[in-house]
Order: structure tokens, then C-alpha cells, then sequence
């Protein structure tokens, strides 16, 4: 489609400075069709981008190799651009916008010299629902541009739906690497030096600009940049929440089903947890989302969730037959594998694939790769970030109603992240202030899916939100506590903190996880039906020892320690949370989370 062709004056305009600013060689509108995403990859084929992979095994997918300096999302360039510092928070970067978009309009021009300007009109969330949000990405990527195709709603339908006048939140892409009269790429991952890259959000004019990396969160800018840092700011003023949550949906062996919520940090197990297969008997967990849920109000005073995504881009690594068969059998066709390993007959390997790499491969970045199970400081075939990015529909779990425009009503809300020690496998809020307490103090092992991060370190990473909360923490804190004013308790999710990470002396893990999580989100599940059994502690509510059943391999002395409160631990949490983590919001940290903290550090004394 041409940019002539389009009807909203204000969008054409935007289009046309852009052109004038990039100076791209031409322009195309994206229409969202299967023959565009087909015209893509053959060009990405073509020009070497893109390598494609066996038709028999894989058909329909194409792997992709990142330049091995993007191949995550980089936060110590991502930036909150808010007028004034503060309502950036402590927890963003944050720069003049003004000053921001000088440097930035500098880099943008001429950027995409030698390339093709994409214009990708999309929505997050079912189109022309009354809670989806539009957004209109400019790109120079066309690896983002079949990326978008899967992960969000692209094309003329969304045009349709923004008319002449309508909403949309301009996205600016460009991977920053312009291109001189005659020079290719030559199947090289295009994107700019880590100094050059900007992940940028204006939030009060709800802007968004990314320039230099083509990877991931940081260029497919419906995901994180639009559904949860310009989203959160947007949910605040009118309130609702945004959040890095899955959804799922859960039915017991009566046939009665809840919505359940989770937040767990990235890599912390949203994706395999949202597609779980039950370990026990007659359970049922059907898929509504697997990154990020957007949660308003229904007229009956419950929170009702829908995910504005509408593909998968998860985590490859540590993904099986064994542990996540629902998102194996996701990536059999029309998938996009990013940094994976390849077999000689062009299949996909990754560790934790479930069986030895079947020969040679080449790896992520490209080179010839033996596997040498002696040697265990061996470099992985797939970057342990590697990502596959497929359709959701293609997921055999899918819950029938997970595009419904009115969302799921959510029963319980769940936080969680990697500690090996201290949190228990469950327990529960008293109330939702004391949730909203449980979701301020999440802290996680630092996993390999932002770049700048020290791997295997704990970090706080309150509501799994901490690299993706478009404002001042400390005032997203209040909001969530205002959410729960706006209802009654009875009708606002109950709230959990889970902990599938829990580690033995030994470094081995206490809990088997996966599937076997199951067993305690029945607890969940019958908690919120007002039967799971429970015992009352200075942490909150906890299973009695037998309210879950035990997995197999789990020793009785496990499951004690697994559901044990560590009372010194938890002294040291707090005192830790005390001093050093809620300090840091200054005098936007709620006084209903000092009285939470001031409340559980007496009973932890008695
Ligand atoms: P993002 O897409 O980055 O937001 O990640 P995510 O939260 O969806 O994480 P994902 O489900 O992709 O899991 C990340 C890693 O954690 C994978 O390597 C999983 O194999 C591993 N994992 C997930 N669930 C469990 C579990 O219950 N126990 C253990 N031990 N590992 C898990
Ligand atoms: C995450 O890092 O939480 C992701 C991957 O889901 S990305 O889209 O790159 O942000
Ligand atoms: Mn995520």
C-alpha cells in the first residue's frame, strides 16, 4: 500500500516527515496480508537475513542469526523521557526529552539510506475492541516487520478501525545502520554500536523511538515499549493495569474454571507456566497469554483481563518435549527461531531441547559446533536468550475465548521470581494491600534476557515490572493500592507468591516445577473456592502440609522445607527491603507498604 493511499491526514504527515528525516529509498505500508509476509521472508531469503529450514520438519520457519552484541534487550539504554526526572522514577533512565530527541533526530537522519521505510499499522488486542490500543510503527527492519505479522494484529483492518482521525501511538524504528549506494548487508544482522543504541518513551505525548537494535523488546515496539511502559503510564490515568503478566485458564475435575495471573520476572517461567500440562489427574490449564495482561474493571466490580498480544516470543532454551510439549508443538510451523542452533538437516537445537545436538550444527553465531558433554565450560549452540516468536493460535491449549474483546475475570494474581532460598513455594496475602506489599518486594536471579545484567545476582524487580513501568515506581505502588479501593476484597483477586526456583545445599533443585506446578495452583484454585486448607503465619496464609500432594522424587523432608517459613531469612529479607530497597522510592514509597513491613517484622519477632 502507498502512504497516498492512506486517510488519516495527521498519520500521512507523521510518514511523510519521517521520510524526509530518514531518508528511506522508498515507502511501503504494510496490509498485514499472507502475501506480504511471504514477500518478506523471500527477501529476507534472499538477501542471506534469513536461512530456511527443513519444510519437513520445520515447515514454514526460518531462523535468524542477531548480531552477537543484540541479542537482548538492553536496559542501561532504555530510557523514560518524561519531563520532569522525577515522575521517571529511580528505577528508569531518564533524559530531557527535549535533549533526548535532539540526539536522536541527529542519529535518525539519513538512517535508513540504502533501505526500505515499513509503515506497520497495529492493534494490541482483538481489533476494534474497546480496550485495544493502536499503534503505528515506522521501520526499517524487515525482520521486525514479519515479527509484528505474528506477535501483534497488523494491516488495513487496523486503518479501518483509525479512520480518519483515530488514536494511534507512533512507534519510530530504525535498526541505525544506513547503508551506501551499493552496499548490502550481505546476510549481516544490521543494528548499531551499544553507545549509539536509544530505547526511548515519551510519555506524556506517548511516543515511542528505538534506534540501533534490531532485537527482540527493543524493536518490536507493540511489546514492551507500547503494552507496558507507554500502557502503564496510560492505565494510571485511567485505571487499569498493565502488567508482565500471563494469563491462564484453569479448570478442576468438576469442570469449574478460574483466571489466573502471574507475574514472574523475564525468563522466570510466564511462558511454560501459561501452557502447563496438570501432573495431576483430571486438572485442566488452557493459555490466555504468556507476557502481558492488560486488567480493567467490569461493570460487576471484577478485574477482567485480556492479552493484547497475539503471538508467542519465548524463550527457546530449556524448552522440550518434558517440560513445555504445548510450545513444542507451537514452533512446528510457520515460526521465526531466532539465535538457535541449526542440525545438518537444518532442524533447530538448543540445551534443554530434551536429546544430544543429532551431529554437527552450526551455532548462533554461525560457526561449525560439535557438542562435548565432557567439556563443561563449553559455549551453547543457542545464545541462552534465543528466542522462537510464533503464532499463539497455533498453540493446541489456546483457551477459546482468549481474544474476547470483554477479557477473562481474574480470580487470583500471582507473584513469583528465582530465589533459591527463603520464599517458600507458596504463600498467601491476607489482603490486597499485603499483595500489593508481596508484589513490591519480588526479587529474582538475574536471567540472561537484558544484556547489561550480572547473571545468577538477586535483584529486586518489584511486580516483575522493573524494566518496564513507564513512571515512578513508588507511584505505581499507590496505583495498584488504589486499584483495590476501587472494588470490595471479595471481589478483587486473591494475590499468591510462588517460588518454583527453590535450590538444595547442593545446588539441585528442591521442586521439580513445569507441570508439576500444578499441584499448587489447585491450592491456588481451591483457596479462591474457599476450601484449600491453610495454616495462618507472620508471611501469610501457607498450605497445611498435606493440602499439597506430593510429586514424586519429593521427599517428605522436602515438601517441610519447601512450606517451611525461614524465620531468620525472612528477618534478613526484610531488614534488607528496609534499608536498601524501599528507601529508594523516597516519600512516593505508600505508607501502606511501610505498615506492611513495620506489621510483618512483629510477627516474624514473636
Ligand atoms: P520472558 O519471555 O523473558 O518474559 O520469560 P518467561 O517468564 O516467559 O520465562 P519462560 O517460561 O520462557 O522460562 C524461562 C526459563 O525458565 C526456561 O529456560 C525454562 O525452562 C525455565 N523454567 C520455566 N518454568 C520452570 C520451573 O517451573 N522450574 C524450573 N526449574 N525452571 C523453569
Ligand atoms: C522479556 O524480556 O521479558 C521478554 C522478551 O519477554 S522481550 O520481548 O525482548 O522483552
Ligand atoms: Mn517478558
Amino acid at each position: 500500500m502507498k502512504v497516498e493511499e492512506l486517510q488519516h491526514e495527521g498519520l500521512k504527515k507523521w510518514i511523510q516527515e519521517a521520510v524526509a528525516l530518514m531518508q528511506p529509498e522508498d515507502v511501503y505500508v504494510c496490509d498485514g496480508s499472507q502475501q506480504e509476509y511471504d514477500a518478506m521472508i523471500k527477501k529476507l531469503v534472499d538477501s542471506g537475513m534469513a536461512t530456511p529450514l527443513n519444510p519437513q520438519k520445520r515447515p514454514g520457519c526460518y531462523l535468524f542469526r542477531s548480531d552477537p552484541s543484540d541479542v537482548a534487550r538492553v536496559e542501561n539504554r532504555t530510557y523514560i523521557a518524561s519531563k520532569s526526572q522525577d515522575d521517571a522514577g529511580p528505577t528508569n533512565n531518564w533524559l530531557d526529552p527535549v535533549e533526548l530527541k535532539k540526539t536522536m533526530t541527529d542519529l535518525y537522519r539519513g538512517c535508513m539510506k540504502g533501505r526500505h521505510m515499513y509503515v506497520i499499522p497495529f492493534s494490541m488486542g482483538p481489533v476494534g475492541s474497546n480496550i485495544a490500543k493502536i499503534g503505528v510503527e515506522i521501520t526499517d527492519s524487515e525482520y521486525v516487520v514479519v515479527n509484528m505479522h505474528i506477535m501483534t494484529r497488523v494491516g488495513k483492518k487496523v486503518l479501518d478501525v483509525l479512520g480518519k482521525n483515530g488514536e494511534y501511538v507512533p512507534c519510530l524504528h530504525s535498526v541505525g545502520k544506513p547503508l551506501a549506494a551499493g552496499e548490502s548487508d550481505n546476510g549481516k544482522w544490521p543494528c548499531a554500536p551499544l553507545e549509539k543504541k536509544y530505547i526511548s518513551h515519551f510519555p506524556e505525548t506517548r511516543e515511542i523511538w528505538s534506534y540501533g537494535s534490531g532485537y527482540g523488546g527493543n524493536a518490536l515496539l507493540g511489546k514492551k515499549c507500547l503494552a507496558l511502559r507507554i500502557a502503564s503510564v496510560i492505565a494510571r490515568d485511567e485505571g487499569w493495569l498493565a502488567e508482565h503478566m500471563l494469563i491462564l485458564k484453569i479448570t478442576n475435575p468438576a469442570g469449574k474454571s478460574k483466571y489466573i495471573c502471574a507475574a514472574f520476572p523475564s525468563a522466570c517461567g510466564k511462558t511454560n507456566l501459561a501452557m502447563l500440562v496438570p501432573t495431576i489427574p483430571g486438572w485442566k490449564v488452557e493459555t490466555v497469554g504468556d507476557d502481558i495482561a492488560w486488567m480493567k474493571f467490569g461493570k460487576d466490580g471484577r478485574l477482567y483481563a485480556i492479552n493484547p498480544e497475539a503471538g508467542f516470543f519465548g524463550v527457546a532454551p530449556g524448552t522440550n518435549m518434558q517440560s513445555n510439549p504445548n510450545a513444542m508443538r507451537s514452533i512446528e510451523k510457520n515460526t521465526i527461531f531466532t539465535n538457535v542452533g541449526m542440525t545438518e538437516d537444518k532442524d533447530v537445537w538448543w540445551e534443554g531441547i530434551g536429546y544430544d545436538a543429532p551431529g554437527k550444527l552450526i551455532d548462533w553465531k554461525g560457526n561449525e559446533w560439535v557438542q562435548d558433554k565432557n567439556n563443561k565450560a563449553q559455549e551453547p549452540a543457542a545464545h541462552p536468550n534465543a528466542r522462537f516468536t510464533a503464532p499463539a493460535r497455533q498453540c493446541p491449549v489456546m483457551a477459546p475465548e482468549w481474544e474476547d474483546p470483554n477479557g477473562v475475570p481474574v480470580d487470583a494474581i500471582l507473584f513469583g521470581g528465582r530465589r533459591p532460598s527463603i520464599v517458600p513455594l507458596v504463600h498467601e496475602a491476607k489482603n490486597w494491600v499485603h499483595g500489593v506489599f508481596m508484589g513490591s518486594i519480588v526479587g529474582s536471579e538475574i536471567t540472561t534476557a537484558a544484556l547489561d545484567l550480572k547473571a545468577g545476582t538477586i535483584r529486586r524487580d518489584p511486580f516483575a515490572m522493573l524494566p518496564f513501568c513507564g513512571y515512578h515506581m513508588g507511584d505505581y505502588f499507590k496505583h495498584w493500592i488504589n486499584i483495590g479501593k476501587k472494588t470490595t476484597e471479595d471481589k478483587l483477586p486473591k494475590i499468591f507468591f510462588v517460588n518454583w526456583f527453590r535450590k538444595t545445599a547442593d545446588g539441585k533443585w528442591l521442586w521439580p516445577g513445569y507441570g508439576e506446578n500444578s499441584r499448587v495452583l489447585a491450592w491456588i484454585f481451591e483457596r479462591c473456592d474457599g476450601t484449600g486448607k491453610a495454616v495462618d503465619t507472620p508471611i501469610g496464609y501457607m498450605p497445611t502440609i498435606d493440602a499439597i500432594q506430593r510429586p514424586e522424587g519429593v521427599s517428605e523432608a522436602d515438601m517441610k522445607e519447601l512450606l517451611a517459613v525461614d524465620i531468620e531469612g525472612w528477618k534478613k529479607e526484610i531488614a534488607d527491603i528496609r534499608e536498601n530497597h524501599y528507601p529508594k522510592f523516597g516519600s512516593k514509597l505508600p505508607k501502606e507498604l511501610w505498615d506492611e513491613l513495620d506489621a510483618i517484622e512483629k510477627r516474624l519477632q514473636k
